[in-house]
């Protein structure tokens, strides 16, 4: 009457046990995922969950900026400063980048900063040759701030 008593009750410690494992490990890699995803898109609407939670606004004003530097280094004279300036240009632009959603204008503002900086490194940077790729950057950041307006940061 004793013994068999104790065995059920071992026999029912070992099937509540390898119950709790199974579900228990099953249920974990269900729930996670899905909780991640759904935090990371908060406070980033209409931006898909890669976009870094940055205001892109502000380095719209930085670009502009490094813009307006290499005209003025560059009628200075100031060749080291105008090819600094063009680098930071290229790097700004690289981090606006991940916040568009317009495959050409991407690529449109990434060759305008490029073109802007070869040109200022190639050391035949004349004033007119400058001015004209700087209009063109600047028509292309035109279209870019309304584009990023389109989205909530
Ligand atoms: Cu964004």
């Amino acid at each position: 009457m004793k013994k068999s008593k104790v065995l059920f009750g071992i026999l029912a410690i070992v099937a509540v046990i390898s119950l709790v494992a199974g579900c228990g490990s099953s249920d974990k890699t269900k729930d996670q995922p899905p909780a991640a995803n759904q935090e990371q898109a908060a406070g980033h609407q209409g931006h898909s969950a890669s976009m870094p939670k940055e205001d892109p606004m502000p380095m719209m004003k930085d670009l502009d900026k490094s813009l307006q530097d290499v005209v003025k280094q560059t009628k200075a004279g100031q060749t080291m400063d105008a090819q600094k300036s063009a680098a930071q240009l290229v790097s700004t632009v690289e981090k606006i980048v991940p916040h568009m959603m317009d495959a050409n204008l991407k690529d449109n503002l990434r060759k305008a900063a490029g073109d802007i900086k070869n040109t200022v490194n190639s050391g035949k940077m004349d004033l007119i040759t400058i001015e004209g790729k700087v209009k063109t950057m600047q028509e292309i950041m035109k279209s870019t701030t309304s584009h990023l307006q389109t989205m909530q940061h």
